[in-house]
């Protein structure tokens, strides 16, 4: 029997996945919070994490506070890591409801039964840099929060109207995880790392002609999800809770994405064009790259780079896996799988 269980909501996703794995290592007990959806969820599961270790399931939803409690109630876990939201930024423009449903009231369903069921609990919260919105770069724990889309407004109104309140007025143990964007082979497909890791891949493999992108001047303080799993941990095992910036302090634009992705499988490129009209050429003057105003934000988060200097100092986390490192990892696991496949 181990000595410590965890419930993580969230864990059919990316970060769900690595965080499994990280506690399973670590010795604990883990429990995952899936909701009902017409996959099997052990078949998503299975996929993503280590087949033989043993995932204790409970359904649940964080639109629906009773399913929480009794999830809470079977699993009795010591630490809880809240991942599950709506995720992603672009499609909470067309799904606001949604977006604030889950990533805003569900948090308060979580924390509602989380202290009627076990006060003493240590919750993870995952908040995002998206908060930041337009306060420019460098962004810290002291950075204003000035969020653009119903995913960034979703998840403040979650960290000033649950969060600091549950810890600073009823003594909650909750740390709230303010994470730039983390990648990894596991990513979401429609995600633009992934999308762009997936589409090269198919492009030097023939399966593809070209693929389109939105806004390439967007910049984004990229790292790898399995270093930012630890770093969840890590905030509850310290003293007292509190908010972490967790980043790599380096930042790089779609564009520079595009062109360290079409490296890794030698594609040699080039751009032409400007605006809407851009496009990405290969040696042959082929266009391999297209700019489609579809994927373009109402509003968009211009620069994002985060200081996890509080991180460094307090937790000792810093990350292990480097920008080129990263897309060397997304590229060849998606060109070495679909090659297999093709
Ligand atoms: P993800 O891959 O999109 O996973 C989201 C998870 O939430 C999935 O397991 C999903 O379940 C679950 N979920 C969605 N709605 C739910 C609901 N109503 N009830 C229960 N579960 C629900 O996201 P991720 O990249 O792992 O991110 C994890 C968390 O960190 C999220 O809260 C995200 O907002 C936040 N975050 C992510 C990043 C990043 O760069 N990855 C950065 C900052 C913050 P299904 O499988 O059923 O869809
Ligand atoms: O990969 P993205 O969709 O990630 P985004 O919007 O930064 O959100 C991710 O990171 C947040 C942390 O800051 C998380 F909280 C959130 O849950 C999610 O994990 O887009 C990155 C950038 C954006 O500026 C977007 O406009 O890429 C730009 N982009 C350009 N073309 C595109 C595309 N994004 C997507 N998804 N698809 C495109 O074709």
């Amino acid at each position: 029997m181990a000595d410590k269980r965890a419930l993580i909501t969230g864990i059919t996703g990316q970060d769900g996945s690595y965080l499994a794995e990280h506690l399973l290592n670590l010795g604990y007990e883990v429990w995952g919070l899936v909701r009902r959806t017409s996959l099997d969820p052990m078949m998503r599961i299975d996929g993503l994490v280590h087949p033989r270790r043993r995932i204790h399931i409970v359904y649940g939803n964080l639109r629906d506070g009773a399913s929480l409690r009794s999830a809470l109630e079977q699993s009795q876990p010591h630490e809880i890591y809240n991942l599950a939201a709506q995720s992603d930024v672009g499609i909470s423009f067309k799904c606001p409801d949604e977006t604030m449903e889950v990533n805003y009231l569900g948090v308060g369903r979580l924390l509602h039964e989380a202290m009627h069921v076990n006060p003493q609990v240590r919750i993870y919260h995952a908040s995002t840099s998206e908060m930041f919105g337009k306060t420019p770069p460098p962004q810290n724990e002291h950075s204003p929060f000035a969020p653009v889309s119903p995913y960034g407004e979703a998840k403040l109104l979650a960290y000033e109207h649950f969060v600091k309140p549950y810890r600073d007025k009823h003594g909650l143990f909750i740390c709230s995880g303010i994470l730039f964007n983390h990648e990894s082979p596991r990513r979401g497909e429609h995600f633009v790392t992934r999308k762009i890791s997936i589409s090269l891949a198919k492009l030097k493999l023939g399966l593809q002609d070209d693929f389109s992108l939105g806004n390439l001047r967007a910049v984004r303080d990229w790292g790898f999800a399995g270093d930012y799993v630890k770093a969840m941990h890590l905030m509850l095992q310290h003293e007292k809770p509190d908010d972490y910036v967790i980043a790599t302090g380096t930042s790089h634009s779609v564009r520079d994405f595009v062109e360290a992705a079409a490296r890794v499988l030698e594609i040699d490129m080039r751009w032409s064009g400007a605006g809407s009209e851009e496009v990405g050429l290969d040696l042959n003057g082929k266009v391999i790259v297209r700019i489609d105003r579809e994927f373009y934000r109402p509003v968009e988060v211009d620069s994002l780079r985060g200081d996890a200097d509080k991180a460094r100092r307090q937790l000792g986390w810093s990350p292990e896996v480097s920008f080129a490192g990263l897309v060397d990892m997304m590229v060849k696991n998606d060109f070495e799988r679909l090659a297999r496949r093709s």
